[in-house]
């Protein structure tokens, strides 16, 4: 758009909706800024970050002194307000409404689970406490429901969770599914329909997506490496 400047955001990328933000940015080359929040530092608690987001946390979109918390909101803002291709959040009702009714359901079932699987593995033992073994089992159990759902429902029609080409949905989706990856586990490995579907995905964002996640193949060639 002409005139406008570049989108600041706010970011952390061992955050999973904070990768979602800046591959979308970057694989629909939206002019963006990026200002790291390193929230092992405690970046997010300063006063300055607590009054652009009382909530301290990440992801935070600047465009232009309009200020947009969580990844959800950030991500439909931008694909309605910038030209990017109709599949990310497609106009016609039916479809843009699967695209909502995914994200819906996202922070609560695969956002919840599979962060759990990865606190209880990764930021516990840490911060110097070990994982408890059964809070582990439950959020495993617990993700597994939810992958049977993402297999069952959302991709029983479909090659992508909400329609033929890759949306939204799929990427809040990927990032939260590749963050247990930190440890070593893929939550996918024994799933191969859900297999496919991230590699589809992968191919779909092309060289965005593993820029995004280095941090997480970094964290895992370092933890792994320790076993
Ligand atoms: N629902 C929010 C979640 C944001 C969120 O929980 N961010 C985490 C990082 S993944 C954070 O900033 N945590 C810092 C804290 O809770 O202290 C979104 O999707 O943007």
């Amino acid at each position: 758009m002409a005139g406008r400047q570049a989108v600041k955001t706010y970011l952390d990328l061992l955050s999973q909706p904070c990768r979602a933000v800046l591959i979308f940015l970057k694989h629909n080359k939206i002019p963006h800024t990026v200002e790291l929040v390193p929230l092992r530092k405690g970046q997010h608690k300063t006063p300055e970050f607590t009054k652009l987001n009382p909530m301290q946390k990440v992801p935070v979109l600047d465009d232009n002194g309009f200020v947009l918390t969580e990844s959800d909101a950030i991500l439909k803002y931008l694909a309605t307000t910038y030209s990017v291709p109709d599949h990310w959040y497609p106009k016609l009702p039916e479809k843009r409404a699967r695209v909502d009714e995914y994200t819906a359901w996202h922070h609560a079932n695969t956002r919840l689970h599979a962060s759990t699987v990865f606190l209880q593995e990764v930021i516990f033992p840490m911060m110097g406490q070990p994982a408890n073994p059964a809070k582990l089992k439950k959020a495993l159990a617990d993700l597994d429901g939810t992958l049977d759902m993402l297999e069952n429902m959302f991709l029983k029609r479909h090659a992508f969770l909400c329609g033929d080409d890759v949306s939204l949905a799929d990427l809040l989706a990927v990032c939260e599914l590749m963050q247990p990856m930190c440890s070593g586990r893929d939550v996918l490995k024994d799933r191969p329909k859900l297999l496919s579907w991230r590699s589809r995905v992968q191919s779909a964002l092309s060289d965005s997506f593993d820029d995004a996640h280095s941090v997480v193949y970094q964290i895992r060639q370092k933890l792994t490496a320790k076993l």
